[in-house]
């Protein structure tokens, strides 16, 4: 059994989707980002960036103690080594998805959130920094759609890699991307959303969806207001 620390973003969205593709049984133990829940001290014992997702495999493989996992990259290379699926298992494969976990994990991510961040959800819109993420959203766009144009999926057949990108092309329309410019990522965006494991994980995170797309000043304080810590705890 997996317990998955998860609230339905992007991050969170991942976890689902492999879970949900491979069948393993899990359980979500939510974390309410919005309210706190990521500073509270038993979570941070797992997590200890504050920030979800993250998991508990109750049975590893080594028939070994738990073992608890945060980073949503981490988490999925875990998983795929746990089932062998969705990460080939000769090296030139391995390592032709892993690039693309890595990019996703470490620019499509952080930038499509600074996007959302400043698009959305900054109480001031500062032009540059919302033309600065958008194009750059758009450039990384562009990046996955040239890929995409001479395999069908990222890093050839669908992993882990796609996996983690696809919610991040989910909120295109919220990130000023129009999927009509391209269009090899369209087709895959199309054949990734239609596959039912995606839907089921989705599904899973609805009833945790926020009724409000608006923050109140506590939730903004909690969730964009952080300081450094300097003893474990915000
Ligand atoms: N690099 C991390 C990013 C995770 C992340 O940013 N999670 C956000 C939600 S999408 C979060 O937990 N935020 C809580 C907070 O900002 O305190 C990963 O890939 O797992």
């Amino acid at each position: 059994m997996i317990d998955l620390y998860y609230w339905p973003t992007p991050n969170g969205h991942k976890i689902t989707v492999f879970l949900e593709e491979t069948g393993l049984a899990y359980r979500i133990k939510p974390v309410d980002i919005s309210k706190g829940d990521q500073f509270k001290p038993e979570f941070l014992a797992i997590s200890p960036n504050n920030r979800m997702p993250a998991i508990v495999d109750r049975a590893p493989a080594d028939g070994g103690a738990e073992v608890a996992i945060f980073e949503s990259g981490a988490i999925l290379l875990y998983l795929a080594e746990k089932t062998g699926r969705l990460l080939p298992g000769d090296i030139r494969g391995r390592a032709r998805v892993l690039q693309w976990l890595f990019w996703q994990v470490g620019g499509l991510g952080p930038m499509a959130g600074q996007n959302h961040h400043f698009a959305k959800y900054a109480p001031a819109k500062i032009p540059y920094a919302i033309e600065r993420y958008r194009n750059e959203t758009g450039r990384l766009y562009g990046v996955m759609d040239a890929q995409l144009a001479k395999t069908p999926y990222l890093a050839g057949d669908y992993s882990i890699a796609d996996v983690a990108s696809y919610p991040w092309v989910v909120p295109h329309e919220d990130q000023g991307q129009d999927l009509a410019d391209f269009p090899h990522l369209k087709r895959w965006f199309e054949a990734i959303r239609a596959r039912p494991a995606v839907a089921r994980a989705y599904a899973a995170g609805a009833p945790y969806e926020r009724a409000r797309v608006d923050f109140s000043a506590l939730e903004r304080e909690i969730l964009f207001g952080q300081k450094p810590a300097r003893d474990g705890t915000k």
